[in-house]
């Protein structure tokens, strides 16, 4: 396993072996069938290309009124809960005071993007954000810690997990693009990305 540090990020490569992976797909599956992934809008009207749902006490939706944590799926039931196999990476990881409160589900089809943008609708930024790549590759962009400025790129991997904390909690991120079916585990195709956030 390799350590990498960008801009304050922390980059655990290959945290996750095979063997765990597989064993988050099926721990998640569950959730995904509980609370499907729905297309969010963003509050100007665009839709956004990455589906979403959430697992948790609470879980992030974007619609034309803004961005904020509810303890409700769209359609109307509770987020099912974490998976523990989900929260053993946060302990692992997050220097474990906490655990969080919620689990964003992001699901990145052939063409999905995510644009630059700081997670900032939680409560307290001394919480970490774990972020875990299941999938196909992703091309992270990180930028600065305010808008514009140059930005460095690395390709993140199924497995991979990034902990997003202390001075880069509010470091400008984003995911490119990914590399459809360079990854076996989803039988389908396409990347999934668990971020675990402490929102409250
Ligand atoms: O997909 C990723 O790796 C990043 C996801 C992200 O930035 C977010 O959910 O806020």
């Amino acid at each position: 396993m390799v350590r990498l540090n960008v801009r304050g990020f922390e980059i655990h490569k290959s945290f996750l072996d095979p063997a765990a992976q597989a064993a988050l797909i099926e721990a998640l599956k569950p959730v995904l069938k509980a609370a499907p992934l729905f297309t969010p809008t963003v509050p100007s009207g665009r839709k956004m290309s990455v589906r979403m749902t959430s697992a948790g006490k609470l879980g992030w939706v974007s619609d034309t009124q803004g961005y904020r944590y509810q303890s409700d799926h769209p359609l109307g039931q509770r987020w099912p809960q974490i998976p523990s196999k989900v929260l053993e990476v946060w302990r692992d990881l997050a220097g474990g005071v906490r655990d969080p409160d919620c689990c964003l589900i992001n699901y990145y089809g052939e063409e999905a993007r995510m644009g630059l943008h700081q997670d900032k609708d939680e409560a307290d930024f001394s919480f970490p954000v774990v972020s875990i790549s299941l999938g196909d590759d992703g091309l992270f962009r990180i930028g600065q810690q305010a808008r514009g400025g140059k930005t460095e790129s690395i390709w993140l991997n199924s497995g991979d997990v990034v902990v997003m904390g202390g001075p880069a909690r509010l470091t400008y991120h984003g995911l490119d693009r990914i590399r459809f079916k360079s990854s076996r585990l989803l039988p389908k195709g396409g990347r999934l990305n668990l971020t675990l956030r402490v929102a409250t």
